[in-house]
């Protein structure tokens, strides 16, 4: 999201000139290992080595869009994962450096029950679903993935909440010697983001460990990932380790990084403008350029199960 242009735009016409800088950066980091973008691309990427393991039993859930899935290819090879680089094109050529196993997310803080899970036991938690989510980022483009995971609530009721908690904050890895981007001071390092504890409990918010029906490719935020699907996509924090309850809002890292423009809720809301470009339309991946962009719909087409999260907020103010 540091590129800050609608996606359509070549970005030699509009990309800030910092951008340019961090990216040239960026290249001679991951170079100087010998992982540079020339040597990425005579190593044929993982995901196009093969596809991830199969999820086992996994039911088809009712809360699922009828809408057409965007394919495989595009939801593995245009990706936003900072910890990869900034180009949609960054995170299948890099991911593979994450190594998945061993993992263990940490829950803590405000529970009475903290534990560490390990991703086996994650795996076995509750009853693995294929929910079809539309998926909305910030930058007003759009995807239809179909996700497997089940409701986060499921875990969350383990570890049985204080009554003092009131958020939850969820932290990806911090490995900068397989995630070139960590390298770099693009975001505050670990990536950090955070619901409101009744948006964490809602049946909406996955706890997700796969896509089209397979464990989660690297690039996708393996081995586990939340999925949050009325907020802006960066909500939804990929290859985390820990899962904090606290009593105070999370400080998050794109928060941190532009608060006036990436707000702690995000919801996914047509009415309200990023700074520097329109909410009201996005651009679905694998339509091409030059289709009719959509509407975008308010929470992102949820409202019935969400809006009453939402009831006495002003959203213009807690965007
Ligand atoms: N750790 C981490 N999580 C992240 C991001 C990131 O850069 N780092 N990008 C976010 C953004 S902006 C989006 S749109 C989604 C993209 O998820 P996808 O690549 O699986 O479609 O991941 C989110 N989660
Ligand atoms: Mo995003």
């Amino acid at each position: 999201m540091l590129i800050k242009r609608p996606s359509d735009i070549p970005p030699s016409e509009i990309t800030p000139k910092g951008v340019y800088l961090r990216r040239r950066e960026f290249l001679k980091a991951t170079g100087a290992l010998g992982l540079g973008a020339g040597l990425a691309l005579a190593r044929p990427a993982r995901a196009e080595e093969g596809r991830g393991a199969k999820l086992a039993e996994v039911r088809k859930s009712p809360l699922s869009t009828m809408e057409p899935l965007t394919s495989y290819k595009d939801i593995t090879h245009y990706n936003n994962f900072y910890e990869f680089g900034t180009d949609k094109s960054d995170p299948a050529q890099q991911a593979h450096l994450l190594r998945t196993r061993p993992w263990t997310v940490a829950v803590e803080g405000l529970v009475r029950r903290p534990r560490v899970y390990d991703i086996d036991e994650l795996l076995k938690l509750a009853p693995l679903e294929e929910r079809i989510y539309r998926l909305r980022c910030v930058e007003a483009w759009s995807m239809v993935v179909p996700w497997v995971g089940y409701p986060l609530s499921a875990l969350i009721r383990q570890v049985e909440p204080l009554g003092s908690a009131k958020f939850v904050e969820f932290t990806t890895v911090l490995r900068p010697s397989e995630m070139p981007g960590q390298r770099l001071p693009i975001l505050a390092w670990p990536y950090v983001e955070g619901l409101r504890l009744d948006e964490a409990m809602h049946p909406l918010t996955l706890l997700c460990l796969g896509l089209y029906g397979e464990v989660l490719p690297n690039q996708n935020g393996a081995p586990v990932r939340i999925v949050v699907p009325w907020k802006y996509g960066f909500k939804s924090g990929k290859s985390i380790v820990k899962i904090r309850f606290t009593e105070f809002q999370p400080r998050t890292s794109w928060n941190l990084a532009a608060p006036h423009e990436y707000g702690f809720y995000a919801n996914v809301n047509p009415t309200v403008d990023h700074p520097r470009w329109s909410q009201a339309k996005e651009r679905r991946i694998g339509e091409g350029l030059f289709a009719r962009k959509r509407d975008t719909l308010m929470f992102n087409g949820y409202a019935d199960q969400v809006a009453h999260l939402y009831a006495d907020m002003d959203l213009r103010k807690h965007f």
